[in-house]
């Protein structure tokens, strides 16, 4: 805690996702008449039940930046998990901060989230004085700016956004043409790996003191919540998270096109970068990262596809994803285009399962809080989508599980892109597949006991048939879509019999899943 003073003074409370100088509540800020409020809150802590290791990076990344600002030579109020007199919220501590200092003004950056937002907006006439907040500028497009590219468009697809984004940053342009004539080039980048090829993996940061005291903590407050500390290596300053950014430009960019889908046993990271949670919190600067990427093309130290893919995930999807969450509102979270109502299985929280795409996925998220897209969209949620789970439930798996996990992203990556319960509104059609997708892009199915080219019988993929059921059962929602027109042929050319084993199978397996659900 920092004594009382007389003279005007400013509070500028720092979120946890907000960890960089560069952030807009300091811009113009005097050391001398600031205090830096920050808070470890067991609101934050538990409004899902976040992995153990998503807590520990994220809390010892505070306690890293508020060391970091006090050398600077701002002064930083810390309140820590664990002070006894801790109010357990924002709202909170805040109040508990405006007793202690009487600050003329509050200035706050935006929250990333509407829960958050709606606190930071009533701050005001709670504590009766003047609360400044300001806009994010660590993303390219404004809400405003998204607001005005999406308004009167029929559709809003990804891909318009994204060349708005490249025109406005530059990032890979030719005046005005994309660099190497095409906007995309992921029909490159659909190649499966194979063990054999040597893969760089990320850097690991042994725990220093303040990351043990946490860890200490963590395992201690937080032991119900999903997910191992064991082996715990993320970065937790900025220095560290450019250490890696480095890492990745320089080993895993040049292939990070060709093997963005693929999936391997054992192999969590392949040429993932692994930089989310810290371009997330704040640790990393996204368009600084993609100008490096820029760089390693311009240089001949990476091809176009890999540099290209990149730069389109960081710039067009991320962007675009927070555009639509704040677009579409509070409300988003209700959506249910499909009304999938079905308990997500309890073996998401433990792994333990024998379809060995779903093992490998799950257990490597429980261990390293960590999947990467094509695992999120094609394994955990591709079969969520095809059970038919509730979309609220899976919403809330996926916030709880990933070290990178904030709403603003998350929420229209599971609910829109994955479960399709937005009924449409970022793809044109569910990223629904059978077990051939996951058995051309990985060596899951080798490894399996179940047999990926069967539909029905005792050992046959589960994915197969789960996946015509689940046209045939939301067909009066999905039957118009052209986009799924030819397997609804395929599904009407398939003889009666074959179609009626199928969907006994599914139905047998879903009857399966709900008696498994109703015994835990
Ligand atoms: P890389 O594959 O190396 O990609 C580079 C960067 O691009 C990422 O670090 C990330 O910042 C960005 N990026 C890539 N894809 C996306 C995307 N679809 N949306 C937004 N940014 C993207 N990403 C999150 O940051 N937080 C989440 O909570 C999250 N939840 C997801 C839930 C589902 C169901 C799905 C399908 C995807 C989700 N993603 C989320 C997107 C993506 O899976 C992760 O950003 C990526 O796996 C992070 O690993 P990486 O840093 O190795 O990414
Ligand atoms: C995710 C998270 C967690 C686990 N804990 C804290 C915390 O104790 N203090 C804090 O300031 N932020 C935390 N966060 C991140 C916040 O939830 C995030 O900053 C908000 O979602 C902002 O939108
Ligand atoms: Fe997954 Fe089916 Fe392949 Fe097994 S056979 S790994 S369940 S897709």
């Amino acid at each position: 805690m920092v004594a009382k003073q007389s003279k005007a003074r400013t509070l500028v409370p720092i979120l946890g996702d907000q960890l960089t100088r560069d952030i807009t509540s300091l811009s113009d800020a005097d050391p001398a008449s600031t205090i830096v409020l920050m808070m470890e809150v067991a609101d934050e802590t538990t409004y899902v039940r976040h992995h153990k290791k998503k807590i520990a990076f994220l809390l010892s990344a505070m306690r890293h930046h508020a060391q970091m600002l006090r050398a600077e030579g701002w002064t930083v109020d810390y309140v820590t998990l664990d002070d006894p007199d801790n109010a357990g919220s924002f709202t909170g501590e805040i109040a508990r901060a405006v007793d202690r200092y009487a600050p003329d003004r509050i200035v706050v950056t935006e929250a990333g989230e509407w829960r958050v937002a709606a606190m930071l907006d009533g701050w005001e006439t709670l504590f009766g004085i003047p609360v400044d907040i300001r806009g994010d500028i660590r993303f390219v497009a404004s809400h405003a700016d998204f607001d005005e590219w999406a308004t009167d468009r029929k559709s809003l697809r990804m891909e318009y956004f994204y060349r708005v984004m490249r025109r406005r940053t530059g990032l890979l342009m030719d005046g005005d043409d994309p660099v190497g004539g095409e906007w995309n080039f992921d029909a490159q980048n659909r190649k499966p790996a194979s063990n054999d090829l040597l893969m760089p993996r990320p850097i690991a940061f042994p725990p220093d003191a303040i990351t043990t005291d946490v860890l200490a903590l963590v395992a201690d407050r937080f032991a119900d919540h999903p997910g191992t500390l064991d082996g715990f290596e993320f970065a937790v300053t900025q220095a560290d998270a450019m250490r890696q950014q480095r890492h990745f430009l320089d080993h895993a960019l040049p292939r990070f096109g060709d093997y963005q889908d693929a999936m391997l046993t054992g192999e969590p990271y392949l040429w993932h970068s692994i930089l989310s949670p810290y371009i997330n919190a704040g640790l990393l600067d996204p368009l600084e990262l993609c100008r490096q990427a820029a760089a390693r093309f311009d240089e001949g130290k990476a091809p176009i596809n890999a540099v290209e893919g990149f730069v389109r995930q960081i710039i067009g999807w991320r962007e675009y994803m927070r555009g639509i969450y704040w677009r579409e509102g509070p409300d988003y979270v209700d959506r249910n285009f499909l009304d999938a109502t079905r308990d997500l299985p309890g073996f998401y929280w433990t792994g333990e399962t024998d379809m060995h795409c779903l093992a490998q996925a799950i257990g490597q998220t429980l261990t390293h809080a960590y999947a990467h897209h094509i695992q999120r969209l094609m394994v955990t949620g591709n079969y969520a989508l095809l059970i038919g789970a509730n979309p609220r439930q899976v919403h809330e798996w996926y916030l709880e599980v990933y070290a990178d996990a904030y709403e603003w992203v998350e929420l229209p990556n599971t609910l829109g892109m994955s479960q399709f319960a937005d009924g449409g509104l970022l793809g044109s059609k569910p990223y629904a597949a059978s077990g051939a997708y996951i058995d051309r892009m990985s060596d899951y199915c080798r490894h399996c006991r179940y047999d990926v080219k069967k539909r029905v019988g005792e050992n046959a993929c589960p994915f197969n048939a789960l996946y015509w059921d689940f046209l045939v059962r939301n067909e009066d929602k999905l039957g118009r879509n052209v986009r799924l027109a030819m397997p609804y042929r395929n599904w009407a050319r398939m003889k009666p019999a074959d179609r009626d084993a199928t969907r006994a199978q599914a139905a047998t397996y879903l009857a399966s899943l709900d008696g498994a659900n109703a015994a835990d």
